[in-house]
C-alpha cells in the first residue's frame, strides 16, 4: 500500500490571539454600551461624551498606527477586525473612527515627515485630538483631481483659499489633511499638495451640519478656507505629491469601510435568523419557509465572501504591497452586499422591520451611503478595470 502523502502546508485563516482578544473586547463594548446607545444617538444626533471617552481609553483612535507614534500597532488587519465589530453598532461610531483613523490621520501616518508624526500622531492616537480628511469639493467629488482649493506659497507659509464639502467630522475635528492645488498646470501628477491643517486657525470656518438621510450622530459640513495660513513645514510628504497621498489613503479607507459592512451585515443576519425562528405564520416559524431560507442562505454566503475579501486585502496592506485593486473590489462588493443584506433582513422582519423599534430601518437608511462615499461604486469599477487593463 502506498504511504499516506504528507499533508501539504496549509493556509492559516485563524486570527492571531491578540486579534481574537481585540475582537471579543470590542464585541463586548458594542453589546454593552454602543448598541444600547443607538436610539439615543439617533434622536440626539450626538455621540455621548462618555462613550467618546471610553473609545479613547480603549485606544481605538490609535488602533492601526505604529507604536512608535503612540498607536496600538494593530496594523490594517487588526483595524479591520475592530471595525468589523464596530459595524455592529450605530454607524455614527464607525464613521467617527473611520474619518479619524482610516483617512484623516492616515494621510499623515502614511506620508508625513517623522517630525510631523512625532509631533501630532501621539495626540491623535490618544483620541485627544480628532482628525478628518478634506478632499471633496462642490465641483470635485468623483473627479478628485479637479479640486479648486488653492495653496499659494508666501515665504514660510502657504495661503489656502477654497471650499471643501461633505467633510465627515468637519464640525468637531481639530486637524484635517487638506488637499490643495499648488501648481494648476501639473494637475494630479505634481500639482496637488497635502497639508496638515489646524482647523482652529484663523481663516478657516466650518459650515452648518448637513441634513442627511441617515448617519445620525455623524456630521458632515463644509470647511471654508479664506486666506488661511498654513506653515510650510505642515506639508504632508512632498510638494506636488498630494494626489498620490490622497489615493493611497483612500485605498486604506475603502478596505476598512468593507470591514464595517461585514460587521453590520453579520448583525443583520443574526437578527433575521432570530426573528425567522421566532415568528410563526401559517402554523410554523417563517424560518421553515423556503423563501426565507433562501434569503438567509444568500445573506450568509455573501457575508462569507466579503469577510474573506476584507481579511485578504488587509493582509496584503500589512505586507506593504499595493492593494489598490483589492481595496476597490472590497469597497464595491462589501457595500453593495451590506445594502442587500440589510434589505433582506428588513424584508424577513416584515412590517416590524419598518418600525423604529427594531433598529433595522435605521441600519437600512445608514447603509445607503456605503455605495457612494469613499468613492462611488461606479468609480471603484473604473479603478478595477483600470488596474486590470494596465
Ligand atoms: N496608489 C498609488 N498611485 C495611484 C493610486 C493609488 N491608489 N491611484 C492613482 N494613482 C496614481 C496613478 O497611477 C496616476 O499616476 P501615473 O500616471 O504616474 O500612473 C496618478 O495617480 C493619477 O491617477 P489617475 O490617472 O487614475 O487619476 P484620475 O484623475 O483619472 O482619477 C480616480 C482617479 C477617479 C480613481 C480618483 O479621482 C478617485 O478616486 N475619485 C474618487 C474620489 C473619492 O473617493 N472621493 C471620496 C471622498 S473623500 S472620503
Amino acid at each position: 500500500m502506498a504511504a499516506v502523502a504528507q499533508a501539504p502546508q496549509s493556509l492559516n485563516f485563524e486570527l492571531p490571539e491578540d486579534l481574537k482578544l481585540l475582537k471579543s473586547t470590542i464585541r463586548e463594548f458594542v453589546e454593552k454600551e454602543l448598541w444600547p446607545a443607538a436610539a439615543q444617538v439617533e434622536d440626539s444626533d450626538e455621540i455621548p461624551a462618555a462613550i467618546l471617552d471610553k473609545m479613547s481609553e480603549m485606544g481605538l483612535f490609535g488602533l492601526p498606527f505604529a507604536e512608535e507614534y503612540g498607536g496600538a500597532g494593530m496594523g490594517e488587519l487588526g483595524y479591520c477586525v475592530a471595525l468589523e465589530e464596530l459595524g455592529r453598532a450605530s454607524a455614527a461610531f464607525s464613521n467617527l473612527l473611520g474619518a479619524h483613523c482610516s483617512i484623516g490621520a492616515m494621510a499623515l501616518h502614511l506620508d508625513g515627515s517623522k517630525e510631523l508624526k512625532d509631533r501630532f500622531m501621539p495626540q491623535l492616537c490618544a483620541g485627544d485630538k480628532l482628525a478628518c480628511f478634506a478632499l471633496s469639493e462642490p465641483n470635485a467629488g468623483s473627479d478628485a483631481a479637479n479640486i479648486q482649493t488653492a495653496a499659494r506659497r508666501d515665504g514660510d507659509l502657504f495661503v489656502l483659499n477654497g471650499v471643501k464639502h461633505y467633510i465627515t467630522s468637519g464640525d468637531i475635528a481639530d486637524f484635517a489633511s487638506v488637499f490643495a492645488v499648488t501648481d494648476r498646470s501639473l494637475g494630479a501628477r505634481g500639482g496637488i499638495t497635502a497639508f496638515w491643517v489646524d482647523l482652529n486657525a484663523p481663516g478657516i470656518t466650518r459650515g452648518p451640519n448637513d441634513k442627511k438621510m441617515g448617519l445620525s450622530g455623524s456630521h458632515t459640513c463644509e470647511l471654508i478656507f479664506q486666506d488661511a495660513q498654513v506653515p510650510a513645514d505642515r506639508v504632508i510628504g512632498k510638494i506636488g505629491a498630494g494626489f498620490l497621498t490622497a489615493m493611497k489613503t483612500l485605498d486604506m479607507g475603502r478596505l476598512s469601510l468593507g470591514a464595517g459592512c461585514v460587521g453590520t451585515s453579520q448583525l443583520m443576519l443574526e437578527k433575521a435568523i432570530a426573528h425567522a425562528k421566532d415568528r410563526v405564520q401559517f402554523g410554523k416559524p417563517i424560518a421553515r419557509q423556503q423563501a426565507v431560507q433562501f434569503m438567509l442562505a444568500d445573506m450568509a454566503t455573501e457575508i462569507y465572501a466579503a469577510r474573506n475579501m476584507v481579511y485578504n486585502g488587509a493582509w496584503k496592506a500589512d505586507r506593504a504591497e499595493r492593494f489598490t485593486i483589492e481595496a476597490a473590489m472590497v469597497k464595491r462588493y462589501c457595500s453593495d452586499m451590506a445594502i442587500r443584506v440589510v434589505d433582506r433582513a428588513l424584508q424577513i422582519h416584515g412590517g416590524m422591520g419598518f418600525m423604529k423599534e427594531t433598529g433595522i430601518e435605521r441600519v437600512y437608511r445608514d447603509a445607503r451611503i456605503l455605495a457612494i462615499y469613499e468613492g462611488t461604486n461606479e468609480i471603484q469599477r473604473m479603478i478595477i478595470a483600470e488596474e486590470l487593463l494596465k
